[in-house]
């Protein structure tokens, strides 16, 4: 009875250690909102295709208050998410998949990003909806599928 007992408290402290390491592995990115950057780029994700792990988060820093985050090709089983406008915002990715993601008011002008998570599983879904929603983009289209043809 007593050796049972050992192998089950061995057993917990690896399941423990392997919990507690997941979560300190867990990296922290960074995307900034610009309204311009220094290669003269207007209204722009900085960096527009970012490749993250499964359980990294990104907190999206906007240059001023104009600007936000909003989530729309995502995979089916990740959560929606909208920030508030022109303020510092965070999100952790827990579902693998490519996220398309816009800027609320600027969406017209091409501020786009891409975030992959892990492996591409839902690419497809996302390139269709791209070529839906690109036709209401009046600038910076290619930018977009430039950032799409990153993902592998
Ligand atoms: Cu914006």
């Amino acid at each position: 009875m007593k050796k049972v007992m050992t192998i089950w408290t061995i057993a917990l402290a690896v399941v423990l250690a392997i919990a507690l390491n997941a979560t300190a592995y867990a990296k922290n990115h960074q995307v900034k909102l610009l309204t311009s950057d220094d290669n003269g780029q207007n209204m722009i994700m900085s960096p527009g295709y970012l490749k993250i792990a499964l359980g990294d988060s990104v907190t999206f820093i906007p240059a001023d208050p104009s600007h936000n985050v909003e989530s729309i090709s995502i995979p089916e089983k990740a959560a929606k998410f909208v920030s508030p406008m022109g303020q510092k915002y965070s999100h952790t990715f827990n579902v693998n998949g490519v996220y398309l993601y816009k800027c609320t008011p600027h969406f017209v002008l091409g501020m786009w990003g891409v975030i992959q998570v892990g492996d591409a599983e839902n690419i497809e879904q996302v390139n269709k909806d791209w070529s839906t929603l690109s036709t209401g983009v009046a600038m910076n289209k290619a930018r977009v599928s430039a950032y799409l043809s990153q993902v592998k």
